[in-house]
């Protein structure tokens, strides 16, 4: 065995040459793995080795370039263009045995060897078009070559994983293997022998033209295929650019291909999109890690799980648990509720089995998973119980008075709210540090965000748990502390205020929106509440046309239910047209409150509904109410659809400089009242020493 640099050594067995990497956690391409590769090809061939595998140690086959080192500052070694070409070129078989996840420069790299053998778990994929960017190493070349433009497509524009049956049906992969990886390194091994023995080819994907002459000519394939994620992909600069990459795959021969791949993989990696989604993949790691609470603190094991309530939240909550496997208790107050709620959940499986997004025997298998009752005694064996009942401290504290009496020792007791203080919760039970809040974000099936809240005497395990099985049920999870609304909801109130402010100064709802939704979230204030129905907490008898929603509520206006909110909704598409008649009983509401209306700009309603979000993050930062500047944004990302190429407002801010958010604030401040527009303090200190907020840590 003889170590090349510190993360790869080369070992022989018989004939056979092995270069081994061991460059933990995710043996990614870091500068000294770069140069072993080079170093090791080279030493394989001249020490007359007749065929060569490369092969990692750990958890992982390579998964991808080192992010870390997209900055700068990583020595000089090898390219990895280099490393890359002595694999293809070699004059001997060259196999790459692949365990684990072999993704973007990994793939790139196993791309270049001429025959690939993979465990049967594997996964492959070029994932580069989330961090903002497209493979740079080849693989917009050679995968389209490989598997085919339409599968190329796929893949890179989504990013997604694959497993080993398309693996070997697209030729990425062409042997699998059951078992570890001692019986993937020996099936390399004889797959390595068998090539010398048999003479077989060794093959250039870079030479391939047959799955790229089908397509070639075929101009609506693309056309087709752009539209088709045209509305998931709009505002992304990457995917495009890796369509742009495959067409030049097509078009032009491969060396031509490789210059277009250069020119805008540099361009991506140069621009803010990918800096911010770079930032942000960071960030959501990072969340995943509390200061105070040791690595190695005992979680309890879930096993079964009671939910609260069988409305949207209650049944969306109890999918995530039966998704994995966790049963699921669900307490509804009567019967007729409870079956209501649960055949919500059946026909969401059901939807979903359709799409083909779950197999159809999941459906079946999946709510046999969800027991329905109507008495809380049955939580009493429940590992961890969720309630998810109606926004009301008295309400949420009789129903913990009574999970406190029936739940076992040592189970978990979470509320759901979304605003409400978890230590007053907590206070009327015996065990306070059992008590903690998730809050989830409807629907609760769909979004990844789970907000934990600790409690003041959240113990250490409670808190830990919540990290754990937030991300066991496939939640992006970031622990905050009690405040009102926590911090997503806190700064969503904020922004809130000024968008109900601008539409009686004269901007209308839908130019409100049109804003947001140019700046790339999904949608805008206004629609968003007709989405969730304007007459959440709104009551006939006691609505006072104190409030523009209160006026349109009492015309009659309840959102997209029925058809009429801040909008007007087709009844066949659902499509919003803004309604004179509302506009009207805005500028009336105007007049009664005596607001002038104006012209207001859109460079002004973008300001006023983001500065005071930045305002109040960096708020709640000094509070200690979130641990770092970058779990904002990890929660504003995932639970509000900031767009992820903007990085989060903490990232957004620091991207404009914190000097010029700060004068605005105060520009802003001068003219309007509210708190929000205090200027924090700590946003203040961090302008005048050119700090930022998304590094900012408690
Ligand atoms: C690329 O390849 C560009 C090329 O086309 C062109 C080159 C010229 N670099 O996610 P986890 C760290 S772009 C540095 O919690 P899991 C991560 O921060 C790259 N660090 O584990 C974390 O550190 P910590 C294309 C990395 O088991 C630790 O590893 N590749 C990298 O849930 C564990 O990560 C990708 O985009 C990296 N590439 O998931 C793949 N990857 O413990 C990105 C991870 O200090 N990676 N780390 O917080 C992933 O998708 C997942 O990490 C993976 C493992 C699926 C591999």
């Amino acid at each position: 065995m003889a170590a090349l640099t510190e993360s790869v050594r080369l070992e022989t067995e018989a004939d056979v040459a092995l270069i081994i990497i061991d460059n933990p956690p995710v043996n990614a391409l870091s500068w000294h793995v770069r140069q072993g590769l080079f170093d090791g090809m080279n030493q394989a061939v001249a020490d007359g080795a007749q065929a060569i595998v490369l092969i990692c140690d750990g958890r992982t086959f390579i998964a991808g370039a080192d992010i870390s080192e997209f900055g700068g500052g990583a020595p000089e070694a090898a390219s990895l263009a280099d490393a890359q070409a002595a694999m293809e070129n070699a004059p001997v078989p060259v196999i790459a045995a692949i365990h684990g996840t072999a993704l973007g420069g990994g793939l790139e790299v196993a791309l270049c060897a001429h025959y690939r053998v993979a465990l049967r778990s594997a996964k492959f994929g070029l994932p580069e078009v989330n961090l903002g960017l497209l493979p740079g190493a080849g693989g917009t070349q050679r995968l389209p070559r490989l598997v085919g433009v339409p599968k190329a497509l796929e893949m890179m524009t989504s990013g997604r994983h694959i497993g080993t049956d398309e693996a070997l049906a697209g030729g990425l992969a062409d042997e699998v293997v059951d078992g570890d990886t001692d019986a993937l390194r020996a099936a390399a091994l004889t797959f390595a022998t068998q090539a010398v023995e048999q003479g077989m080819p060794l093959v250039k994907v870079r030479d391939r033209d047959d799955k790229v002459a089908e397509v070639r000519g075929n101009d609506q394939l693309f056309a087709d295929f752009r539209a088709s994620i045209a509305r998931k992909t709009r505002g992304f600069l990457a995917p495009e650019y890796n369509i742009r990459c495959i067409e030049a795959a097509v078009n032009q021969p491969f060396d031509e291909g490789m210059a277009v791949e250069r020119k805008l993989f540099l361009e991506l990696m140069t621009g803010p999109q990918s800096a911010a989604q770079r930032y942000y993949f960071f960030a959501e790691r990072a969340a995943n890690k509390i200061p105070d609470i040791a690595k190695d603190t005992p979680v309890l094991d879930i096993q079964s799980c009671g939910v609260l309530g069988a409305g949207t939240m209650g049944g969306g909550i109890a999918m995530n648990f039966a998704n994995v496997g966790i049963p699921v208790t669900i307490v509804e107050r009567d019967q007729e509720a409870l079956d209501r709620g649960l055949a919500v959940v059946r026909k969401n499986y059901e939807r979903s089995a359709s799409r083909g997004s779950i197999p159809p025997e999941a459906v079946d298998e999946r709510m046999g998973l969800i027991a329905g009752s109507t008495d809380k005694a049955d939580f009493a064996d429940c590992d961890i119980v969720i309630e998810a009942v109606f926004e009301d401290m008295e309400l949420k504290q009789s129903i913990f008075r009574e999970l406190d009496e029936i739940c076992k020792p040592g189970a978990m007791l979470a509320s759901n709210t979304s605003a409400l203080d978890i230590n007053e919760i907590a206070a009327v039970t015996s065990r306070p540090e059992s008590v903690i809040g998730m809050h989830f974000f409807s629907p609760a099936n769909v979004m990844k965000l789970l907000e934990n809240v600790r409690g003041e005497k959240s113990s250490d395990t409670i808190v830990a748990t919540a990290m754990a099985i937030g991300k066991r049920i496939g939640k992006v999870c970031v622990m905050v502390g009690v405040c009102r609304g926590f911090v997503g909801n806190r700064m969503l109130f904020m922004r809130r205020i000024e968008a109900d402010r601008m539409i009686l100064e004269g901007a209308t709802p839908a130019q409100v929106d049109r804003v947001l939704y140019d700046f790339g979230f999904p949608m805008g204030p206004f629609a968003m509440s007709d989405l969730a129905g304007l007459d959440i907490g709104w009551k006939e008898e006691t609505s006072s046309s104190s409030t523009v929603r209160e006026v349109l509520c009492e015309h009659g206006r309840r959102g997209q239910k029925n058809g009429r909110g801040y909008y007007t909704y087709d009844p066949e598409t659902r499509a919003p047209t803004p309604d004179p008649e509302v506009e009207q009983l805005i500028r009336d509401f105007a007049v009664s409150q005596g607001v002038e209306q104006r012209e207001v700009g859109d460079d002004e309603v973008l300001e006023r509904c983001l500065y005071p979000m930045v305002n109040e993050g960096a708020k709640i930062l000094e509070e200690g109410i979130a641990i770092r500047g970058s779990d904002i944004d990890v929660v504003w990302v995932n639970g509000y659809g900031w767009p992820v190429y903007r990085g989060g407002p903490m990232h957004w801010a620091d991207s404009i400089g914190l000097a010029d958010v700060v004068a605005k604030i105060r520009e802003y401040g001068d003219r309007l009242d509210g708190e929000h527009w205090e200027l924090s303090p700590l946003l203040a200190r961090l302008a005048d020493e050119g700090g930022q907020l998304q590094q900012y840590k408690n």
